[in-house]
């Protein structure tokens, strides 16, 4: 396992530099489609994220070979459970789901993870996750079974943070779920920023240039965009955002 995905992460942030990740779902994404889809996101496109709440078995490692073979973008996989976690990848987001109670996605599924991983060159990053409320019931919540902090909330926002940083995660990432109606506000957003000393990850509901600017102006290192582009182009036989 080598950690260069991590060490640039730091390097650019630590820079000013803004970071932008556009999110993949398996379940969703048309093979067939990867080019015209990769010639599309835009150009400053610094990591893709492979990943979803439910994902077919075995359809992560086909979707990321595809991408691997057309592009030089990092991939890092943002695995919903321990299935989606496949040795193509570059990397993987080792998440923790530190806003919700549910053992299974705090520590289980890490555990059962570990088999994989020691088979595995993939760089692990620790993440914590952290689900807030984005107006609609995100998947992340439904197959968690967990509640999503209240934007109203903005302190346990951040005490939420800390603890993951405390805890040693190595990203903090603040989810207001795909297809949210409010992404997370500026305000929450800076308020977390001031306290943690790790890079912070921000998406869920980001769909224009605009919301990204704000997201970035506010202390998002890094921003996740997933929604916007599966409806420009690639995706079919679903409804505009994923449920
Ligand atoms: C979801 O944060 C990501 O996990 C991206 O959300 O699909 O709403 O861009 P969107």
């Amino acid at each position: 396992m080598t950690n260069s995905i991590y060490q640039s992460i730091l390097s650019e942030t630590s820079k000013g530099k803004k970071l932008l990740a556009i999110l993949i779902d398996p379940d969703v994404f048309q093979l067939a489609k990867t080019v015209e889809y990769l010639d599309q996101i835009p150009k400053e496109t610094t990591h893709i994220f492979v990943g979803g709440s439910t994902v077919e078995i075995g359809k992560t490692e086909t979707t990321v070979s595809e991408i691997k073979k057309n592009t030089s973008i990092p991939i890092l996989l943002f695995p919903g459970d321990v299935s989606q976690i496949t040795n193509k990848a570059d990397g993987l987001l080792f998440l923790s789901l530190f806003s919700g109670r549910n053992p299974e996605y705090l520590i289980e599924q890490q555990v059962k993870a570990v088999s994989k991983l020691r088979k595995s060159n993939l760089e692990v990053i620790s993440t914590g996750y952290i689900l807030i409320d984005g107006g609609t019931i995100s998947a992340v919540e439904r197959v968690s079974k967990t509640k999503p902090i209240s934007q109203k909330n903005s302190q346990e926002i951040v005490d939420t943070s800390v603890a993951g940083e405390l805890l040693g995660s190595n990203l903090i990432y603040l989810e207001a779920g795909s297809g949210a109606k409010v992404p997370v506000h500026p305000e929450i957003i800076s308020a977390v920023k001031k306290e943690i000393n790790i890079p912070l990850i921000v998406g869920g509901g980001i769909k224009t240039e605009k919301q990204k600017q704000e997201a970035y102006q506010a202390g998002a290192d890094l921003v996740v965009m997933g929604t916007a582009f599966e409806n420009k182009i690639i995706m079919s036989g679903r409804a505009q955002s994923r449920p």
